[in-house]
C-alpha cells in the first residue's frame, strides 16, 4: 500500500517528464533515460551514461578529498592552519585536469551533434507540417498525403468532460499514422502553416521545430518495428495538447503493403468526388468531417466560443448565400484561425462539412453543395 503510494509519486515526478504515455509496471520505475530505437537515440544515450560516470567520478574524487581533510584536518586533533595562500602547483593541476575532462567529453558530444545533423542521403524523404492542431504528412517519393488528427474517441471524451480512463492511449493516439519502414534512411522536413510548432517523438533522440517559412530538417532510421508516440511540443494555441504523434515502423514489405493500400484509397477518394452524392450520405459524411476538423474551434454544438470562434449555428455565412460560405472555408480569412481548407480538404470533404453546416448544427438552409461545385471553385 504504503510502497505503492511511493512508487506512484515517484513515477509522477520522474515519469511525468523521461517516459512519456508509459503505464505498464516498469515504466513506473524507469528512472534512467530511454535509449530509443534510433542512432540518435542510441549516441544521446550513452553520451549520458559516459557523461553521468565522468561526473560520479569527479564527484567521489572532490567530496573524497574535502571530507578527508575535515577529519584529518580538524582542531581537535590539534592541527595548526597552514599560512600560505598561494600555490602555482595546485593552480596549475585545478586548471589542467578540468580543461582534460571538457576536451575528454566535447569530442563525443560534438560527434553526437554532427551525428544529428548529417540529414543527407536519405533513402525517403517525409514533409511534416504543423497546423492548429493536427499534423500533415507528405511523402514526397510516394506520391502520398495525409492529415494526423487527434483519435476520434480522445476528442470525444476531452470535448464532453468524459471520463478518460478508458480511454486507450488517452490523448496519444491519432486517426492516421505515420507509417514508416524500419532500417530506412528517413529525412524529415519540418515545416508549420500557422504558428511555431515542434515535432516530437522521444524514442527518436531528437525534436525539431517546426516554423512558418522555414524548413527544419532531422533524420531517423528506426532500429526496431513497433508503435512510437509523442506529442507537439511547442505551446502553438488552444489544442496544443491535442495535437499528438504516432510513428508505426514495419517491415519494408508491410510497408509496402500499407503504400499500394493508401495509394488505392486515394484513387476510391477521386472517384467518389466524380459522382453525384445523394444528400443523405453528404450529410453523414459532413458529421465526420466537422467533428475532426472544425468541431475545435467551432465546437461539437456548433455553438463556437463567444469572441473567439463565431458560431455557426445561426451564423450569417452557414447561412447566407453559398458562395460566400465556399469562399470562407476554402479559401480562410487571412489574420484570423480560420485556415484555408482548400489545401486541407478533398472536393469532397469540403462539399460534406459545407452542406452538414448549413442543414445541421441547428441550421436549416435546404441547399446543399457537390464535389463538382467545390473543384469548379478551385483556382
Ligand atoms: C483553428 C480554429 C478554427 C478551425 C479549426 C475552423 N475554424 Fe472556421 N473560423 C474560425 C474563426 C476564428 C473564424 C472567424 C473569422 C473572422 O474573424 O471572420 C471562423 C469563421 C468561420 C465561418 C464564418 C462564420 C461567421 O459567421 O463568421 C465559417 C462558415 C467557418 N469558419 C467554417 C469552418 C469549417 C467548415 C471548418 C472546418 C473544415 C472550420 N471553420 C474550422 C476558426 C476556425
Ligand atoms: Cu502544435
Amino acid at each position: 500500500m504504503f510502497r505503492s503510494k511511493i512508487s506512484t509519486i515517484l513515477n509522477s515526478l520522474l515519469g511525468a517528464g523521461l517516459t512519456l504515455g508509459a503505464v505498464d509496471a516498469f515504466a513506473a520505475w524507469s528512472v534512467n533515460m530511454d535509449p530509443g530505437v534510433t542512432p540518435i537515440s542510441h549516441a544521446v544515450f550513452n553520451l549520458h551514461t559516459l557523461l553521468m560516470w565522468v561526473s560520479v567520478a569527479i564527484g567521489v574524487g572532490v567530496f573524497g578529498v574535502m571530507f578527508w581533510s575535515i577529519l584529518h584536518h580538524r582542531k581537535s586533533k590539534g592541527v595548526v592552519p597552514a599560512k600560505f595562500s598561494h600555490s602555482t602547483i595546485v593552480e596549475v593541476v585545478w586548471t589542467t585536469i578540468p580543461f582534460l575532462i571538457l576536451i575528454g567529453t566535447a569530442i563525443p558530444a560534438t560527434k553526437a551533434i554532427i551525428l544529428m545533423e548529417e540529414t543527407g542521403e536519405a533513402d525517403m524523404t517525409i514533409k511534416i507540417t504543423g497546423y492548429q492542431w493536427k499534423w500533415k504528412y507528405e511523402y514526397l517519393d510516394e506520391d502520398i498525403s495525409f492529415f494526423s488528427n487527434l483519435a476520434a474517441d480522445s476528442r470525444e471524451v476531452s470535448g464532453m468532460g468524459g471520463d478518460p480512463t478508458n480511454v486507450k492511449n488517452y490523448l496519444l493516439a491519432v486517426d492516421n499514422e505515420l507509417v514508416v519502414p524500419v532500417n530506412k534512411r528517413i529525412r524529415f522536413l519540418i515545416t508549420a502553416d500557422d504558428v511555431i510548432h515542434s515535432w516530437w517523438v522521444p524514442k527518436f533522440g531528437m525534436k525539431r521545430d517546426a516554423i512558418p517559412g522555414f524548413m527544419n530538417e532531422m533524420w531517423a532510421s528506426i532500429d526496431t518495428p513497433g508503435t512510437y508516440r509523442g506529442q507537439c511540443t511547442e505551446l502553438c494555441g488552444k489544442d496544443h495538447g491535442y495535437m499528438p504523434i504516432v510513428v508505426v515502423a514495419k517491415s519494408e514489405a508491410e510497408y509496402r503493403q500499407w503504400v499500394a493500400q493508401k495509394q488505392g484509397a486515394a484513387k476510391a477518394e477521386q472517384a467518389a468526388a466524380g459522382k453525384t452524392w445523394g444528400k443523405a450520405e453528404l450529410l453523414a459524411r459532413g458529421e465526420q468531417v466537422y467533428n475532426t476538423s472544425c468541431a475545435a474551434c467551432h465546437q461539437a454544438g456548433g455553438a463556437g466560443i463567444p469572441g473567439v470562434f463565431p458560431a455557426i449555428t445561426g451564423s450569417a455565412i452557414a447561412t447566407g448565400p453559398l458562395d460566400a460560405h465556399l469562399d470562407i472555408v476554402m479559401n480562410g480569412k487571412k489574420g484570423t484561425a480560420m485556415q484555408a481548407f482548400a489545401a486541407q480538404l478533398g472536393d469532397t470533404d469540403i462539399a460534406a462539412v459545407v452542406s452538414y453546416q448549413r442543414n445541421a448544427l441547428g441550421n436549416s438552409v435546404g441547399d446543399s453543395v457537390q464535389p463538382s461545385d467545390v473543384k469548379a471553385k478551385r483556382r
